[in-house]
């Protein structure tokens, strides 16, 4: 008798766990919606290299998510896939991914342009602003400092909280040789929360 009411518990027991288990995995699906949300938006920027007509690295390949550097020479001739900016000096790249949102993670790639290898951001500092002014109102989520390398791996943050905003800019401090620039930038928000 005692045996029979024993495997009745465990059953019941292993029945609550799985229902529980189950239940807990639907939430959470429910309440995590995290979206890659700037691919292809609006990018801007102080400056950007352009050496002659069609040969530029204007700020749309940060939102392109093409990420070979096939060609440093002939520039949008051959796909510009990366953003620089002009000659020898600091500036910075945005995308407005055109409405404010709850961002949690931020990912980002350097660039050396192509086989050239003569450019590349070394020291940055990213800023996130509701209104696009960046005078004071902006949040700056992250610093640091990357080595040249042909080899450009992403980086990224995962902020401790949300923050909400609609730009996204990444500000290069110091750069090698010719000038800084950018392969790629990546917004995630949460699209889940109110
Ligand atoms: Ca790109």
């Amino acid at each position: 008798m005692k045996k029979t009411r024993r495997s009745r518990f465990a059953v019941i027991l292993s029945m609550i766990i799985v229902i529980s288990t189950m239940a807990c995995r639907l939430i959470s699906a429910q309440t995590e919606k995290i979206v890659e949300v700037a691919e292809g938006k609006p990018a801007t920027a102080s400056s950007f290299y352009q050496g002659r007509e069609n040969y530029s690295f204007s700020p749309s390949g940060i939102v392109d998510r093409k990420t070979n550097e096939l060609s440093c020479i002939f520039g949008v001739e051959e796909g510009n896939t990366y953003w620089l900016l002009a000659d020898h000096r600091t500036g910075w790249v945005q995308v407005d991914i055109q409405e404010n949102l709850p961002i949690v993670r931020l990912k980002w790639l350097n660039t050396h342009n192509g086989d050239c290898a003569d450019r590349a951001t070394t020291k940055y500092h990213i800023a996130l602003s509701q209104t696009g002014e960046f005078l004071g109102e902006e949040s700056v989520v992250q610093n640091g400092e990357i080595e040249f390398t042909m080899d450009v791996k992403y980086e990224e943050i995962i902020l401790s909280s949300p923050v909400t905003a609609r730009y996204v800019r990444f500000y290069v401090d110091e750069y090698y040789d010719w000038g800084g620039g950018l392969n790629e930038l990546q917004v995630y928000a949460d699209m889940s929360m109110p």
